[in-house]
């Protein structure tokens, strides 16, 4: 937990110094609990990129709580927006959740985003992490359109330590994903991790190929993948919003990964992209080594984003 605070506050820096302080700001100089209070909240939170969706959900359910428990104290009030906060983050009803392999097998991770976003240096951190909790990861290389793009895995599973299966540019990236799988298997591997392709110039057959390599995985182990992954680019504000929506359709999304939230001052992302894509953000990057990956804990990011982690 200390971990997390610390690679979370480090990795959050940007937003913290300017969208919590400014949120701090908003509720220590709120002379009351009326509609400027609301309005200043609601200009800090559309500025820090949180979106006009999740704004007025929050400031609505805000209300409706002070309202109802006759809220006058700020730091009570301040709890309740951590409240509100949390549960947008947690991804409300989410229809699709990872699952767990059979026994003995390996646990499939299809990973797929948009090329740029963190896609490739991501699956390092989590081959990373695998390994460090004591596990066997494989890395799967199947996106096979660009040379760079196996050669930069290549690079780090060389660097980790760990088994990558590529091949020639141009081969079929399902062919890949399904001998990645088998091979992983007579390894004895307990975990593999799908690299795919992300060129938007090509749309309709970057979709068509990804629908592919998931119903390929199913083909290759019965139940893979056992969570698909959706990188997404945290300095790229609302634009990832459609991103979420194209993925969206050519295969279920389990969990978002938002990389570069490093780079970013508006980490209100976070919430925007949760409240809309009703996906919960399971991993964040915070950087660029292998072990700048922490998992998203929504109550403590809620606190974090509203100054409150110290008991403030
Ligand atoms: N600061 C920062 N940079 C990142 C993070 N994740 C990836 N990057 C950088 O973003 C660039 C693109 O990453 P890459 O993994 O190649 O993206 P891909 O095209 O989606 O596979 C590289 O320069 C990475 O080092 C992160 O969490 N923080
Ligand atoms: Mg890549």
């Amino acid at each position: 937990m200390k971990g997390f605070f610390k690679k979370i506050t480090e990795g959050f820096r940007k937003t913290r110094e300017v969208v919590t302080e400014q949120i701090v700001q908003v509720f220590t100089q709120a002379k009351a609990i009326d509609d400027v209070f609301y309005d200043d909240l609601e200009a800090v939170l559309l500025r820090g990129d949180v979106g006009p969706g999740a704004t007025v959900e929050m400031i609505a359910k805000l209300k409706k709580r002070v309202r109802e428990e006759k809220i006058e104290d700020p730091a009570v009030l301040r709890n309740a927006l951590a409240g509100i906060l949390e549960e947008i983050l947690r991804g409300g009803a989410a229809t699709s959740a990872p699952r767990s392999p059979q026994p003995g097998e390996p646990r499939v991770v299809l990973v797929a985003g948009v090329n740029g976003v963190g896609k490739t240096t991501s699956i390092a951190k989590l081959a990373y992490r695998a390994k460090a909790a004591g596990g066997m990861p494989v890395i799967v290389a199947s996106d096979t359109f660009r040379a760079a793009a196996s050669e930069q895995l290549e690079v780090w599973a060389k660097r980790l330590g760990v088994h990558i299966v590529r091949s020639q540019t141009g081969a079929d990236p399902g062919a890949v994903a399904f001998d990645g799988i088998r091979a992983a298997q007579a390894r004895g591997a307990d975990m593999v991790l799908v690299d795919t392709a992300g060129r938007l110039q090509t749309k309709g057959n970057l979709m068509e190929e990804l629908k592919k390599i998931h119903r390929v995985c199913g083909k290759s182990l019965e139940g893979a993948p056992h969570e698909t992954i959706l990188v997404l680019d945290a300095t790229i504000g609302q634009n990832a919003l459609s991103q979420v929506r194209l993925f969206g359709e050519a295969m279920p999304i389990d969990s978002l990964l938002l990389a570069k939230l490093d780079g970013t001052s508006k980490g209100g992302i976070v919430l925007a992209i949760t409240h809309e894509a009703k996906i919960p953000v399971r991993y964040v990057g915070v950087g660029e080594k292998a072990e700048d990956l922490v998992d998203f804990d929504p109550g403590l990011f809620a606190r974090g984003l509203l100054g409150m982690e110290e008991g403030a």
